[in-house]
């Protein structure tokens, strides 16, 4: 099976699942057969009640002219992300690293990577966050590090390094090693050969990033310690990456012949995955009071193990099966041009709150630095609409349950940049897929077009802050091309005007915080096959909220069978909400009921 095509017959295999347990009980959902948790109440957590905010900050300002975001341009930004009204920041990697994937290859964990700053420049970032009472989120990459790290460098300088156990090798003599597919290398082979030790090492992203040895427990020991010193400096939570593939097989024995092209659940099916989730929780995490989100892979059955507080792993997961919906099959990321199942989507979304009601917390995100901007792929960027469809999707993010990851510039409604050439791309996922496409002699100019839409460095331009050069994101030359569109979608624009998207991201995170319902509350899907709106009801104790979201640029209508004759708005993104069902072109409301 060609490379390209795993990750499709993944998604492949993930819709078919959905579709068939959509079609054998559409609206009759877990929540409704099981009396677990009708009344909607979880235990009560800070980090339920959390809006987080993710910060790229390779794109978020630059304070040095160098054309790359840093830390001091966060900290002149500091009351801009206070008056948003979130509560807590996830950084993407701050660490030193020589960017081969833009900080997600580090090569030393306990320093700060030069183009971002030094320590002292992170510690007074996080006093500063802390000052405003906003919490802060690090990535914690960990299922890999960087070719330049100190661990790697000494391993594959001899076998006899006292470090060459810190990573998965496969001896040469042994011939050839069984595959294993990898997602940044352009042969799509995981094995990398090296010469000084005669033997290959694992590396399931970029050969620039070996997998780190999670069975050598004194590999474990350094990764809690270096844990321990980001905890202890008083950062309140980690985001793991990546982290569901940490666990190996380390028989090597030959893919199993049923397995089919599915990686992503493949890879996520180590055999000592959750005694390690375990052990970190018990050497770390429990000594501290934050939170974790693992960036987790697979079915609900796997994703859920992570979370599940009897487990005591990790506290919320985010998953897959939404954010990668609606691409061609046997493609990789290539969007349908029939568009997407939308009814299907919705019953998705259904599935996995339906699933977190009953044990775990799950998050709610449209976007984030791996995914295109969510107003070109789930709303419409057109300058018509763009307005609109934004706040829609924001409604949308903000009163679903579970915590909602937002990410920075979807505030403003920023969209795709959709480079026309190759030449202008940075990512190492769409450089390396292009060479794939380019030696199979495939279609680039398709393959280009897809990736307008699909594309990761769609969503990381840098932030759009005015309407002076660069879009004051820097005053040298940015390190990836500014959207032009900034003369009209900046943040300076919108403070000014009481209607923007950004003064209803706002009141939107406001109506969060004052609403529990909208935080504990029970979900359910209601006109379930309604092919142009998602509507759902959040209930808590005696309130009852309704939320009614346009996705088409027509006209539409919920047919919820609920009385709205004495409902009240709460929020809407037009001048005069709807109170009947009766939805605008990208309409969002969400209404009291009685
Ligand atoms: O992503 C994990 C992952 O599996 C990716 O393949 C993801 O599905 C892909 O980016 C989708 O395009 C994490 C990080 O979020 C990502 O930025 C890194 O590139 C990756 O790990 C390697 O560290």
């Amino acid at each position: 099976m060609k490379p390209l095509h795993h990750f499709a017959f993944f998604l492949g295999a993930v819709l078919l699942l959905a579709f068939s347990a959509c079609n054998t009980a559409p609206d009759k959902t877990p929540a409704q057969q099981t009396p677990a948790d009708t009344s909607g109440i979880a235990a009560k957590k800070w980090w339920k009640e959390a809006v987080v905010y993710q910060i790229y900050p390779r794109s978020f300002k630059d304070s040095d002219g160098d054309g790359v975001g840093d830390l001091k341009g966060i900290i002149s930004k500091l009351d801009y992300v206070k008056s948003l009204g979130i509560d807590m920041v996830w950084l993407n990697p701050v660490y030193a690293s020589p960017n081969k994937d833009n900080g997600y290859d580090i090569s030393d964990y306990q320093n700060i990577m030069k183009e971002f700053g030094a320590m002292a420049d992170f510690d007074a970032l996080l006093q500063g966050f802390h000052d405003r009472d906003i919490k802060v989120f690090m990535d914690l990459v960990v299922n890999h590090c960087s070719e330049e790290h100190a661990w790697f460098k000494s391993a594959r300088s001899s076998r006899n390094s006292p470090y060459y156990n810190y990573f998965h090798w496969w001896p040469a003599e042994k011939g050839k090693p069984p595959y294993r597919w990898s997602i940044f290398d352009e042969k799509g082979d995981a094995w990398e050969y090296n010469k000084a030790t005669d033997s290959y090492y694992l590396h399931y992203f970029a050969d620039a990033q070996p997998d780190l040895n999670w069975e050598n427990p004194a590999l474990r020991q350094e990764i809690y310690k270096m844990m321990r010193f980001w905890l202890d400096k008083g950062i309140d939570g980690f985001r793991l990456d990546a982290i569901a593939f940490c666990s190996k097989d380390t028989t090597w024995s030959p893919l199993p012949a049923a397995y089919d092209g599915n990686w992503g659940m493949y890879y996520a099916s180590g055999p000592y995955l959750h005694d390690y989730m375990q052990e970190m929780n018990r050497e770390v995490f429990s000594k501290y009071d934050i939170a974790t989100v693992a960036e987790a892979m697979g079915d609900v059955e796997r994703v859920m193990k992570f979370v599940d507080p009897a487990r005591k792993e990790l506290d919320m997961a985010y998953y897959f099966e939404a954010i990668d919906f609606g691409y061609l099959p046997k493609e990789y990321k290539m969007p349908d041009p029939k568009g997407y199942d939308f009814v299907a989507w919705k019953k998705i979304y259904a599935k996995w709150t339906d699933a977190f009601a009953q044990k775990g917390w799950g998050t709610m995100y449209l976007a984030n630095h791996d995914q295109p901007r969510m107003l070109t792929r789930w709303g419409n960027d057109s300058p018509a609409v763009r307005d609109v469809s934004s706040k829609m999707l924001t409604t949308f993010i903000l009163s679903m349950r579970g915590t909602p990851f937002y990410y920075f510039g979807d505030e403003i409604g920023m969209t795709n940049i959709k480079f026309d050439k190759v030449d202008d791309y940075n990512d190492i996922e769409l450089l390396t897929n292009y060479a794939q496409v380019k030696a199979k002699g495939g279609d680039l100019k398709r393959f280009l077009e897809g990736m307008k839409i699909s594309s990761r460095d769609n969503g990381r331009t840098p932030m759009q802050w005015d309407d002076t050069p660069n879009a004051g994101f820097s005053t040298g030359k940015p390190w990836l091309k500014v959207n032009p569109n900034y003369a009209a979608v900046n943040v300076s624009s919108q403070e000014a005007d009481p209607n923007s998207i950004l003064n209803y991201f706002r009141a939107m995170a406001q109506l969060r915080k004052k609403e529990p319902v909208l935080i504990y509350g029970d979900w359910q899907l209601v006109d379930a096959d309604n092919p142009d709106v998602f509507a759902y009801t959040r209930t808590l104790n005696n309130k009852k909220l309704l939320v009614l979201l346009n996705f088409k640029a027509v006209d539409a209508t919920a047919n919820t069978g609920l009385d709205l004759s004495k409902a009240k708005v709460l929020i809407g993104n037009y001048p005069a909400p709807s109170v009947s069902g009766k939805l605008k072109p990208y309409e969002a409301v969400i209404l009291e009921l009685p």
